[in-house]
Order: C-alpha cells, then sequence, then structure tokens
C-alpha cells in the first residue's frame, strides 16, 4: 500500500526527531558526559542502525508534496545525489553497533556520522 504524502512527511520528521535523539545519547557517552556502557551503547546503536533505513522511507513517491517542510526539491530532482547521500548515512549506522563497543572507536563513528548529517543538510535541506 502506498503512504499518503503527509504520513510520509510525518514518518521522516519523527524519525530524524528519534534519529537526533539517540545520536545525542551516544555523543554524550562518547564524550564521558556519562560513564561509557557498553550494552547501553550498544543498544542505541543498534536502534539508530535500524532507525536510518526508515527514515529514508519517509522520502519516498509523492511526498515532496503534502506540506511545506524545509526538503530541498533537489531531493526528487537529483535522485542518485540525494541516494549516494543517503547512502553515506546507512554504510557508517550499519557498523555502528560494532563500532559502540569501545569508546574510540565509537566517537570515531559518530565524526563520520556528523559529516553525512552535515552533507546532507547542505545539499538537501534549506535554511530554515
Ligand atoms: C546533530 C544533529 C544534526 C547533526 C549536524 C551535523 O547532532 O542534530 O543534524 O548533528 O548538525 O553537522
Amino acid at each position: 500500500a502506498q503512504s499518503k504524502p503527509e504520513d510520509l512527511i510525518h514518518l521522516r520528521q519523527g524519525g530524524f526527531q528519534l534519529l537526533a535523539r539517540n545520536v545525542g545519547a551516544l555523543n554524550s557517552i562518547a564524550k564521558g558526559d556519562v560513564p561509557f556502557n557498553k550494552e547501553t551503547a550498544t543498544n542505541t546503536a543498534e536502534f539508530v542502525s535500524l532507525l536510518v533505513p526508515q527514515i529514508w522511507a519517509g522520502f519516498g513517491a509523492g511526498s515532496d508534496k503534502g506540506a511545506p517542510t524545509r526538503a530541498n526539491a533537489k531531493i526528487w530532482s537529483d535522485d542518485a545525489g540525494f541516494k549516494a547521500a543517503q547512502e553515506k548515512l546507512l554504510v557508517i549506522t550499519r557498523k555502528l553497533p560494532a563500532a559502540a563497543g569501545d569508546a574510540n572507536s565509537l566517537k570515531a563513528a559518530l565524526a563520520d556520522i556528523g559529516g553525512a548529517c552535515k552533507n546532507c543538510h547542505d545539499n538537501y535541506r534549506d535554511s530554515s
């Protein structure tokens, strides 16, 4: 069944909020604001790795219409470029649960995630 545009928009916007919260939690762990706990870090990383593909599904057909959002029209006109930007985050987050087992490798993975977030925002998200 095909989702309505507004449902896809809600899916991706809620998904990005969950992503920001959970990547934020991992950043707090990596910075040492909260003590490193391997199980907590790994569970949070697992959640992130499962969440990201669901978010990308929220940019599906028709979801360029439905409500005004910051999603740039290039997302739908430059499919190959947007898919490549998506893939950067997918590749890193697939490896995140393994990286989260150790504070240093978690830190490195989070730096890569920040880069993928910024790359996509710079190219495919309108400023506010
Ligand atoms: C975050 C967050 C983002 C990214 C981005 C990285 O914590 O919410 O959107 O990092 O700012 O440049």
